[in-house]
């Protein structure tokens, strides 16, 4: 059978991630980057919003040009913990989307999504979905590309940028691939582009038409691959390499910041609901960590870890744990309010743990931040 698969990525990644924290950011040029030092800067431009791009601004390219390109930018030093956690919290979201999920960087991922979608009509619907909840639970966009392989998901997700969804069905991947650049055929770097121009192979319809049996003789068996890869043939398939998560959580950021404690403690409910009744993981776990973001962008978190493991389905364990939610928001909010509540779940057990009289005690806050 066919095979349906994603290829999500998200649009200008950090730059987003600071204007969401920033909103004074959104609709200004944002550069993450080195220090510009006024035009003297000697780094390189991590990313650039898409404000910023219509300057010329892009990736890697150095920090002074950028300058010099859109000297009233406003140039940001990358926070890289913040975007990891920004990224969890995206994959988070994808992993609820995917057969398989393959977590590919940190802000991307391809998912094998042929079960779930069963047709490409459904499969549009399934992204314009998960790009939804994506910007509903954690405030960033992102493309998403759909494809029969994942060489031709990621050249989809890429080619309506930002908040894009592209399918490219089967019958027309030959086509959409042929005007395409060699570069963009995945395993062609720089070099074996430089040495394909020699031969005027310049665009992937050049590589799908030369002869695989020259290619291998001039390439070796990496030749063979790049031909089969432009002829819209990528078997590899999507892979779960990073084992059972170690942690699944689930946020909710406020449409309105939220000024009041039962509309906070609702929400986060709400949350905990899904995590506890999650049709493909119902592992025992025993930590439980809160997550509050206030309005003025302060993020907190507690955590507690229970004595013994906790059954998800297990009776008494919901309110157990919303128990232990309430008095962990209850000490975080203040007063101010709160734009971000997220639980998260972690410290699995791989078999239903002997649940003893002290698991419905708690122990210990083991985090505070
Ligand atoms: P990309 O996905 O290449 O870029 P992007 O997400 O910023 O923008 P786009 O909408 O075009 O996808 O890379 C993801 C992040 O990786 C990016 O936000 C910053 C970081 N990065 C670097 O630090 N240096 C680089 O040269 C590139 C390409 C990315
Ligand atoms: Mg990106």
């Amino acid at each position: 059978m066919e095979r349906i698969v994603f290829h999500v990525d998200m649009d200008a990644f950090y730059a987003s991630v600071e204007a969401r924290d920033n909103p004074r950011l959104a609709h200004v040029p944002v550069v993450i980057g080195a220090d510009p030092q006024g035009g003297r800067g000697r780094g390189v431009v991590s990313t650039a919003n898409y404000a910023a791009r219509v300057y010329g601004i892009h990736s890697a390219m150095p920090i002074s040009r950028a300058y010099e390109a859109c000297p009233q930018a406003v140039f940001l030093r990358p926070s890289f913990e913040k975007y990891k956690q920004a990224s969890h919290e995206v994959m988070d979201v994808l992993r609820g989307y995917a057969d398989v999920l393959e977590v590919v960087g940190m802000d991307e991922a391809y998912l094998d999504v042929t079960r779930r979608a069963r047709n490409w009509r459904m499969a549009r619907s399934l992204a314009h979905s998960l790009q939804a909840a994506v910007r509903r639970r954690t405030g960033l966009s992102c493309s998403v590309g759909i494809s029969c392989t994942k060489s031709a998901a990621k050249i989809a997700s890429d080619r309506r940028k930002p908040h894009g969804v592209t399918l490219i069905h089967p019958d027309e991947l030959k086509d959409v691939l042929a005007p395409l650049p060699v570069k963009l055929v995945n395993g062609c770097g720089p070099k074996t582009a430089a040495a394909l121009e020699e031969w005027d192979i310049l665009t992937v319809g050049d590589l799908a038409d030369a002869d695989p049996v020259w290619l291998e003789s001039r390439f070796g068996s990496h030749g063979r691959w790049l031909w089969r890869v432009a002829n819209g043939d990528d078997p590899r398939e999507v892979v779960d390499d990073h084992g059972p998560s170690k942690s699944r959580g689930n946020e909710r950021t406020f449409l309105r910041d939220a000024r009041h404690p039962a509309h906070v403690l609702t929400t986060a409910h709400r949350l905990l609901d899904g995590l506890l009744h999650d049709r493909h993981d119902g592992r025992p776990f025993q930590t439980l960590t809160v997550k509050l973001r206030t309005s003025d962008f302060v993020t907190r978190t507690r955590a507690i870890t229970f004595p013994a493991p906790l059954d998800p389905k297990g009776k008494g364990t919901d309110e157990r744990v919303q128990a232990a939610c309430d008095a962990m928001l209850d000490e975080l909010m203040d007063g101010r309010a709160v734009r971000l509540v997220g639980v998260r779940l972690s410290n699995f057990h791989e078999s239903p743990g002997q649940q003893t009289l002290a698991g419905f005690g708690m122990q210990h806050v083991v985090a505070a931040a």
